[in-house]
């Protein structure tokens, strides 16, 4: 792995190397290429944004706000012009072009873009709107890190992988809109292109269904409001992806509607047996009319169905249940995504499965780390086990052993792959690092699932997608999440410590290619990033992992 800032950059001098680096600073994700110029632009002679083309007119406008929300940066309304513009930033679409589907199956979801840098004025240029819309982001962090002055010069860039994206659980704890929006707001910040969100489950069911009113009591999104969220992230191109945790996790369903499962069965505590009733006709119609209403409210194809952690349900009727829900979903057009557990039924090269169950068996050493990987993976199993009770342990453990074979079913099924490996990709779990902050440290205690061991920042940059999804081939892992689950989060502040900086390592595992990266070129170049999150009033951890440029 190349601790350099730039890929590509084998036979460079150590000033050339500086001057990549100057051009990267403050960038996450690292771009794919850079070339340093000469000369320098002045930030405040940037005055406003030209565009060539009306469709970029909406990226512009998003831009515009988004650098000022995140530097205070305020450029003036957007002009159409096909002439040069000196001191500003000019949007172009190259010819041919369209605006992209918002697809992160579309290849316009690597958002291909080229920025040039020159003495006059910033200039980006792609052949769709999202495209301009990540490189936007990079001018933003620029921006954002600059003293006064940009270095002149270009960046190619474009994305590893199709997928970038977070899931985040609303269900265990309910996040407002408001709160949902600033979240897209840090995904865009880091180029991601997926908001998943986990909105059923044991605890709450938090999104309006017209023809099961009794699903939602208190904090929910009505309808209207989810098609906020959709818009507000769309306009971002990044798509939600509704989750409707089936045949298992269903306990507030369960509990609103008692016909939905067996008689008897507990819906609360940890790990309940809150499963479906397979066998009756109402958890039946229940399904296709709740996902018939769900389709309605997205902009993208996909449709999360959960498929995960059916404790206690024979595994025959869990596949048949999974088989029936993702046809049900293919006969609408719409794509199903489901937990690596979905892969035990009939799934097909069309849908995607995410894997999470994860042995710590894959990754190579990494560098500057002496202990043996299987010892570590070991290791932390046994750590984690202390603290789980007896009988969930071994309901766990059943699960757990289920899934050794999910992977190679997987890649048996040609079915594209989705990595959040709970090593590297939960955001829930303990901190580990101590942060710069008193209450910080005080507000940690308790936040992440006490059943992982507690999680330095360098395990959410350390990993590689590729290996972790083996044996599925590298051209069906399609992409990466991030997952914040809820358990322990009682505030939008908590998640937010949960979130940053945690998050922007995963997006540049997933964003720049595996040779380009390196955990000491990213810990120098998101030290800066501190100024955006605080400017905003996000609540980010602290961690003594960084040398934070302000606090
Ligand atoms: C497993 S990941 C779950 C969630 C928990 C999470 C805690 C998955 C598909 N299921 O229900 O919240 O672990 O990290």
């Amino acid at each position: 792995m190349m601790d350099s800032a730039q890929g590509s950059a084998a036979v460079l001098s150590e000033a050339e190397v500086e001057d990549v680096n100057q051009l990267t600073n403050g960038l996450v994700p690292l771009p794919a290429d850079v070339r340093a110029g000469s000369g320098c632009l002045e930030i405040a002679s940037l005055r406003g944004i030209c565009l060539n083309d009306l469709s970029a007119l909406g990226v512009a406008d998003i831009f515009r706000r988004t650098l000022d929300m995140w530097t205070g940066h305020m450029l003036a309304s957007p002009d159409i012009t096909d002439k040069e513009c000196p001191g500003t930033v000019h949007l172009v679409l190259t010819p041919g072009s369209d605006i992209g589907t918002l697809s992160p199956l579309d290849t316009s979801a690597f958002g291909e873009h080229r920025i040039s840098i020159t003495e006059r004025g910033i200039r980006i240029s792609a052949a769709h709107a999202e495209g301009l819309h990540r490189g936007l982001a990079t001018v933003v962090q620029m921006i954002a890190a600059a003293d006064g002055v940009l270095p002149c010069g270009e960046l190619r860039d474009r994305a590893a992988y199709r997928w970038r994206g977070l899931s985040l659980d609303v269900a265990r704890k309910f996040q407002t809109v408001e709160e949902v929006k600033r979240v897209i707001d840090v995904l865009s910040l880091y180029k991601c292109n997926v908001l998943h969100l986990h909105l059923t489950d044991n605890e709450g069911w938090r999104l309006q269904i017209n023809s099961w009113p009794k699903l939602t009591s208190e904090e929910f999104y009505s309808q209207e409001e989810f098609a906020q969220i959709v818009d507000y992230a769309a306009e971002r191109f990044i798509t939600v992806v509704p989750e409707i945790d089936t045949p298992g996790h269903c306990g507030a369903a369960i509990r609103a509607y008692p016909e939905l499962g067996l008689a008897g069965v507990s819906t609360t505590g940890p790990f309940p047996a809150a499963n479906l009733d397979p066998g009756s006709i109402h958890a039946k119609a229940f399904v296709r009319e709740v996902l018939t209403e769900v389709a309605k409210l997205t902009r993208g194809s996909f449709i999360h169905i959960g498929g995960d952690e059916s404790f206690g349900m024979d595994d025959a009727a869990h596949g048949l249940f999974v088989s029936e829900v993702v046809a049900f979903l293919r006969e609408m057009g719409r794509t199903a995504i489901g937990w690596q557990e979905t892969s035990r039924a009939e799934i097909g090269p069309s849908e995607i499965i995410q894997h999470w169950i994860d042995f710590g068996q894959h990754e190579p050493r990494p560098e500057g780390n002496d202990q043996e990987p299987d010892n570590e993976g070991r290791q932390s199993q046994e750590a984690s086990s202390q603290r789980i009770p007896a009988e969930v342990l071994e309901m766990l453990k059943a699960n757990f052993a289920k899934a050794t074979g999910d992977k190679a079913r997987t890649a048996d099924k040609g079915a594209w792959v989705l990595a959040s490996p709970t090593n590297n990709a939960y955001l829930d779990r303990p901190i580990s690092e101590e942060s710069l902050s008193r209450s910080q440290n005080d507000a940690k205690t308790g936040l992440g699932l006490a059943y992982y061991p507690a999680t330095e920042l360098r395990s959410y940059y350390e990993w590689d997608p590729v290996l972790v999804s083996q044996p599925v081939a590298p051209s069906l892992v399609l992409g990466v999440e991030a997952a914040l689950w809820s358990e322990t989060i009682t505030s939008a502040a908590d998640l937010e410590l949960l979130l940053l900086p945690r998050l922007s390592a995963v997006a540049e595992v997933a964003w720049t290619a595996r040779e380009s990266r390196g955990w000491e070129s990213y810990r120098k170049r998101i030290a800066s990033h501190s100024s955006m999150w605080t400017r905003r009033d996000l609540h980010w951890f602290q961690s003594t992992s960084v040398a934070w440029s302000a606090t």
